[in-house]
């Protein structure tokens, strides 16, 4: 670290461990402390990761209690939710999964998924464990065999129910699934739906906010409760919201996650003498190809497919990267680290710290302080780093990590950055920006 006003590492690192001690529930941690008291799917694998750099059997817990709500389906859904029911928007009653056949009973949760980054959490849980030696590594191997069937069933269930026609991309229907929510990625697929009839809201996460722009607007908001209510009036049935949703999309980056996560798994698979492993070697090839096939010629970007519109979807955002996350070609790689580095992401001018905003400030679509359209999101950082590491791309790597720590050196544990300021904004004590930190720290 070379910024002088900046606190100690272990200063960092105790204020990340307790953002985390107090976003713990037991045996979930609530992705933020007001605005989201409840687990979120990938948050809960990226706070896994830095729960395994303290404490091995809590990470494990926290991978158990997603898995714990996983369908019978093998979706894994994006929201289990906490006892605590009055701090957020839509909760249990308003998502309308009470009937839904699929959900295990007593547990309850949203009807959507999120990217599967669990495996690389997996992963990161063993190789803590390992180096810890004892009681640690008998337990994160002991976890491993006892819950590779339920990560499987999620990554087969992604790979046959998601990718029906076999093109290495998985179809999301809702924003929400992509973890991007208002990014521009979706204006045009949202820009096609017109609500019907919509029961009345109020919605929560404006009041937890310092300024309302910072976030999607009731328009924008009214359209997210429409899809969910259609999705409801199917009972969540796979076949049946496919049919019926107006939000069909092929998402590159959860595509891009998909491929990097089934290739882990598929090495933890051969590590325990699971048959699964060239299944998983399989899929994960599939979508690598997928996710190169939508690399735009001119731009060098990754983009996603609207499938309704039967068009492609070219935005400048950090999406665009998936082929990053998921590996393969070392020639796309290459240009696309150079694009990252270059003028538009990482080296754009006056940013405070060298790191991709989540749309990039030469976009017409971007705006600095609000959610996805720019500002800088920690948890993805690391998950390029990782990537990075993974592929020996090891100055690429200092970099996200040094710029990382820096700008977490702020102690405020921001959901996401203002890039030129580097205000943190949304919530603060957010648990995956304090994992980020913990796994940078190492
Ligand atoms: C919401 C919890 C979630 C993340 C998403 C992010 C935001 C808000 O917060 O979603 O209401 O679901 O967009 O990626 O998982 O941190």
């Amino acid at each position: 670290m070379t910024d002088n006003n900046y606190v100690s590492t272990e200063q960092l690192r105790t204020a990340a461990i307790e953002v985390l001690r107090r976003n713990d529930l037991g045996t979930m941690t609530s992705a933020a402390p007001d605005l989201y008291p409840h687990m979120w799917s990938w948050d809960a694998a990226f706070v896994a990761i830095g729960l395994a750099r303290v404490d091995v059997p809590r990470a494990i817990t926290e991978l158990r209690t997603l898995l714990d709500a996983q369908w019978s389906t093998g979706m894994i859904p994006h929201i289990v939710f906490s006892d605590n029911d009055t701090g957020y928007f839509p909760g249990f009653d308003r998502w309308g999964t009470a009937g839904a056949k699929a959900r295990p009973a007593g547990i309850k949760s949203s009807g959507i998924c999120q990217p599967p980054v669990h495996a690389i959490a997996l992963r990161h849980i063993l190789d803590r464990g390992r180096e810890n030696g004892g009681a640690d590594q008998a337990a994160a191997e002991q976890f491993l065999r006892e819950s590779f069937d339920g990560w499987l069933a999620w990554h087969r269930w992604l790979a046959d129910v998601r990718d029906p026609g076999r093109v290495g991309l998985i179809e999301i229907h809702h924003g929400w699934e992509s973890g991007f929510d208002n990014s521009p990625r979706w204006d045009g697929p949202y820009a096609a739906i017109q609500p019907g009839q919509l029961d009345p809201f109020t919605r929560r996460d404006i009041l937890h906010v310092a300024d309302v722009s910072e976030r999607p607007d009731d328009a924008e908001y009214a359209k997210y409760l429409w899809l969910v209510q259609q999705m409801a009036s199917v009972g969540f049935d796979d076949k049946a919201v496919q049919d019926i949703v107006d939000f069909r999309v092929r998402d590159v980056f959860f595509s891009g996650i998909m491929a990097a996560s089934t290739w882990v798994l598929a090495d933890l698979a051969d590590e325990i003498g699971r048959p699964e492993a060239a299944e998983l070697r399989e899929v994960a090839k599939r979508f690598r190809d997928g996710v190169d096939s939508t690399v735009s010629p001119e731009t060098g970007l990754a983009r996603d497919y609207d499938v309704l519109a039967d068009q492609w979807i070219a935005t400048d955002t950090v999406s665009g990267f998936a082929p990053l996350v998921a590996g393969g070609d070392p020639r796309l790689l290459a240009h696309q680290r150079e694009i990252l580095q270059g003028s538009d992401w990482m080296g754009f001018p006056g940013l405070r710290f060298a790191l991709p905003p989540s749309t990039s400030p030469a976009s017409a679509a971007f705006r600095a302080r609000t959610y996805w359209r720019g500002p800088v999101w920690p948890f993805l950082n690391l998950l390029l780093g990782w990537a990075c590491a993974r592929d020996g791309q090891d100055d690429l790597y200092e970099t996200l990590r040094s710029e990382s720590l820096q700008q977490l050196n702020d102690l405020a544990f921001g959901e996401y950055y203002e890039p030129f300021t580097a205000e943190p904004l949304g919530s603060l004590a957010q648990a995956w920006t304090a994992a980020a930190a913990l796994e940078w720290l190492g």
